[in-house]
């Protein structure tokens, strides 16, 4: 493959104080054939989220007139991502709190031809002021997804995702309120590749969670049940889709310097 786009898009709630700081770390030019888009999916804000978003230069920006739903936000994402022309997607929360500086290290194995599906994870790097409550959370849903999958995972939750085309094409979110897990299962148990690479997280300081531990419970784990009930079939994956003609990536200028978690990455702005 010769050139390729990357859609990377922002599910968006009320996040007027902190979208444009996302957008504006979201790295455009890292690697010579590879295109990035922005888009926002301004769910239902009362804010100012999206001339916020405008502001900070995203490419495309869809505005619903109510709330949707965080799940509903992101299977949004992924089929407007598509019909952009996205060779890869990557999703990304608005609320700074994940570091858009490290998308390169996201698409490093999908560009590789390793993987198709590619976590930033925290619990592989670095964490700044996860409260405990909200991490045992965390290592409870990801055990879960761990036992119904029958393999390893570190970080079940995570809120910055890189997806290959057919990942795009084949993931299902079975329910509006949340993506994470139920989206996991079903690209996992259709036999995509899932990789995890360590990110650098810091917690918001701007903005609210939108996070409720009770609706959370009762929202999530029956779609994770009804998930797991559907017969997942097999998709044929092509592992060379994303990988690029090697007259474009020159060894100087190329992945040499992607997936490299020691070299300094841009501190996220807070
Ligand atoms: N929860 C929620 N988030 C939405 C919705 N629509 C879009 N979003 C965005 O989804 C992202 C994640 O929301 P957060 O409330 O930060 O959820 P989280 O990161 O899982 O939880 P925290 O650890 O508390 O930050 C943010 O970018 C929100 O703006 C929605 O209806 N509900
Ligand atoms: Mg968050």
């Amino acid at each position: 493959m010769k050139q390729q786009k990357v859609i990377v898009f922002l599910p968006a709630h009320n996040e007027e104080l902190s979208v444009g700081e996302v957008i504006r770390a979201v790295p455009r030019h890292f690697m010579p054939g590879i295109r990035v888009e922005v888009l926002v999916i301004n769910d239902g804000s009362t804010d100012r989220t999206e001339e916020a978003a405008r502001e900070a230069g995203a490419d495309h920006i869809l505005s619903f007139p109510a709330n949707r739903g965080l799940g509903n936000a992101v299977r949004t994402g992924m089929r407007e991502a598509l019909r952009l022309g996205a060779d890869i997607g990557v999703m990304i929360d608005a609320d700074n709190e994940y570091p858009a500086g490290q998308i390169p290290d996201l698409l490093k194995p999908i560009l590789d031809g390793t993987a198709d599906y590619v976590f930033g994870s925290r619990f592989k790097g670095q964490i700044h002021g996860m409260k405990l409550h909200r991490r045992l959370g965390n290592y409870a849903f990801t055990l879960l997804q761990c036992l119904l999958l029958r393999r390893w995972i570190r970080d079940g939750q995570s809120g910055m995702r890189a997806f290959s085309r057919q990942a795009l094409q084949h993931g299902e979110i079975r329910h509006d309120y949340n993506y994470a897990q139920v989206l996991t299962l079903n690209l996992v148990r259709k036999g995509f590749r899932l990789a995890e690479v360590p990110i650098r997280y810091r917690v918001r300081t701007k903005g609210q969670s939108f996070i409720k531990f009770r609706a959370y419970f009762k929202a999530v784990l029956p779609a994770m049940i009804r998930e797991m009930r559907q017969p997942a079939h097999k998709v044929r994956i092509d592992k060379q889709a994303h990988v690029m003609d090697r007259e474009i990536i020159r060894p100087e200028d190329g992945l040499k310097g992607l997936g490299d978690s020691d070299r300094e990455i841009p501190e996220v702005a807070l």
